[in-house]
């Protein structure tokens, strides 16, 4: 009946706690701060104002994003292909409102987007739906072939007029360029090294992997 139908939320994922949400908007942030710098970056700068030589500030180009998390399944409140399967599996209900860890292992930029890629462990992978990678629409090419689990992120930041489902799609499809090494290694940094793979997108592999508590919820707002 209806009331099912409503009791399904608008996505899951895993929540940031509060207590660490000013740490990686502050370390995302630097990095934006740092990357605008590099005189690669800058030689670059073309891909995010469509005119060469002039300076971009990344930090004001990104319009921060809401409600830190990691989307585990877009529901679109039952309307989402397999939600009402997904908000019934025995994982899902099980590790309803539980904490883990997630691992932060590098952050992005695109001409569209700002994220850190998530690192998802055997346990929170049960979470994770099959099709996750394969429903992104438009499919990067060969993001269907990587590994389960590579779409996850946490959107940082999107551009005038860009949705936050991007930020994933963008993810896959530098993946997708790691995977066949079109990447070029530009700099060390002190958080780690940068790559930049054409377009305007760069990613930066983090040394340490950053590790934040978070809640396995919903939201239904
Ligand atoms: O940044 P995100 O992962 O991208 O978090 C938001 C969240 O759901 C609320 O909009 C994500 N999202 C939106 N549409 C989709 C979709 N079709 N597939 C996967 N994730 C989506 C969005």
């Amino acid at each position: 009946g209806p009331l099912e139908e409503v009791s399904i939320p608008l996505y899951f994922g895993w929540f940031l706690l509060f207590s660490v949400k000013n740490k990686i908007k502050c370390t995302s942030m630097d990095f934006l701060k740092t990357l605008d710098t590099l005189d690669a970056f800058k030689k670059h700068s073309v891909d995010f104002t469509g005119k060469a030589e002039k300076e971009v500030d990344l930090e004001q180009y990104f319009k921060p994003a809401g409600i830190l998390h990691c989307t585990t399944k877009f529901c679109d409140y039952g309307k989402a292909e397999g939600a009402k399967e997904y908000a019934e599996n025995q994982a899902v209900i099980k590790s309803y409102g539980s904490i883990s860890d997630l691992s932060l292992s590098a952050f992005f930029v695109t001409p569209r987007t700002c994220g850190a890629r998530v690192y998802l462990t055997e346990e929170q992978l049960q979470l994770w739906p099959a099709d996750a990678e394969k429903q992104a629409e438009p499919v990067p090419e060969a993001a269907a072939s990587l590994p389960l689990g590579s779409r996850a992120h946490i959107t940082l930041g999107c551009a005038e007029g860009v949705e936050p489902v991007q930020t994933g799609i963008d993810l896959l499809e530098i993946l997708a360029q790691q995977e066949s090494q079109q990447g070029e290694l530009v700099e060390e940094m002190e958080l780690g090294s940068l790559t930049y793979y054409g377009e305007g997108k760069w990613l930066l592999n983090l040394r340490e992997p950053i590790c934040v508590p978070a809640c396995f919820s919903s939201i239904y707002g």
